[in-house]
């Protein structure tokens, strides 16, 4: 994603703001190479911690198994945190192949940690029975339209947000280079209207994750990764004193 950023310009014309004004820091690679599953969610958790509170962290993966990590970190510091997720899938198992540290658990490990009706879950089009039922009973979601109604945005904007965007929310036709595509998904463009329309959320964290570019030999999945990535800084990024952060 760093290298496919290299071919975008860092203004963007939709949202008339340029990365040069964010205040923007890249504290490079997390040491996770090796760790066990969940000792690499500790690791993330560990990282958000000690950055300083006015910034406003931006994973990249990866797997999003991650985002259990992050939103541990930043549900400390906010006990009013509230979950956004673009994905296709749920993500909503117990556990996975044995394991509870999968990217198929990590809903549900954001959920134990932020509680009932405080995930909410957009462009979600697969899981299996158990799934829907636990997503109808416990979770806010939207399979077709990306725009959430005006009651849901309301209660977004009135506490602190974390958003996570996995990738395979596209259709792979936009974005192939995933680990798990699924097919009926929203356009680049159509993602990017839906983003747009959460700008002035207070977001107080954000990931996208699951890029998977050595999938895709066209390199199309990185730049759109790219671009995406550039858009949610621009509409999210700028919530904190625009300072350097410090480093971890
Ligand atoms: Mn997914």
């Amino acid at each position: 994603m760093r290298e496919a950023s290299w071919s975008l310009e860092s203004y963007s014309p939709e949202l008339d703001s340029d990365l040069a004004q964010v205040g923007l820091a890249d504290l490079g690679d997390l040491p996770l190479q090796g760790l066990h599953p969940a000792a690499a969610v500790q690791e993330v958790c560990d990282a958000l911690a000690r950055l300083d509170a006015s910034a406003v962290p931006v994973l990249l993966g990866g797997d999003h198994t991650l985002t259990a990590g992050a939103v541990r970190a930043l549900a400390r510091r906010h006990p009013k945190l509230r979950v956004v997720v673009f994905d296709a899938h749920l993500d909503l198992r117990e556990e996975y192949e044995g394991s509870p540290w999968s990217h198929a658990c990590t809903v549900r490990r954001v959920w134990e940690q932020v509680g009932d009706s405080r995930v909410v879950l957009v462009g979600v089009r697969s899981g299996v029975w158990e799934e829907w039922a636990f997503a109808r009973s416990h979770c806010r979601w939207w399979s077709g339209a990306l725009a959430l109604p005006e009651t849901v945005h309301a209660e977004l904007l009135s506490g602190p947000v974390y958003l996570s965007v996995d990738l395979d929310v596209l259709d792979p036709a936009y974005a192939p280079g995933v680990g798990n595509p699924e097919p009926g998904g929203p356009s680049f463009s159509d993602l990017l209207r839906a983003l747009y329309l959460l700008r002035g959320l207070p977001v107080v964290g954000m990931d996208l994750v699951e890029t998977a570019p050595a999938l895709d030999p066209s390199g199309v999945t990185a730049v759109a990764a790219a671009k995406l990535l550039r858009e949610m800084m621009l509409c999210f990024g700028q919530q904190a004193p625009r300072e350097r952060p410090t480093c971890p």
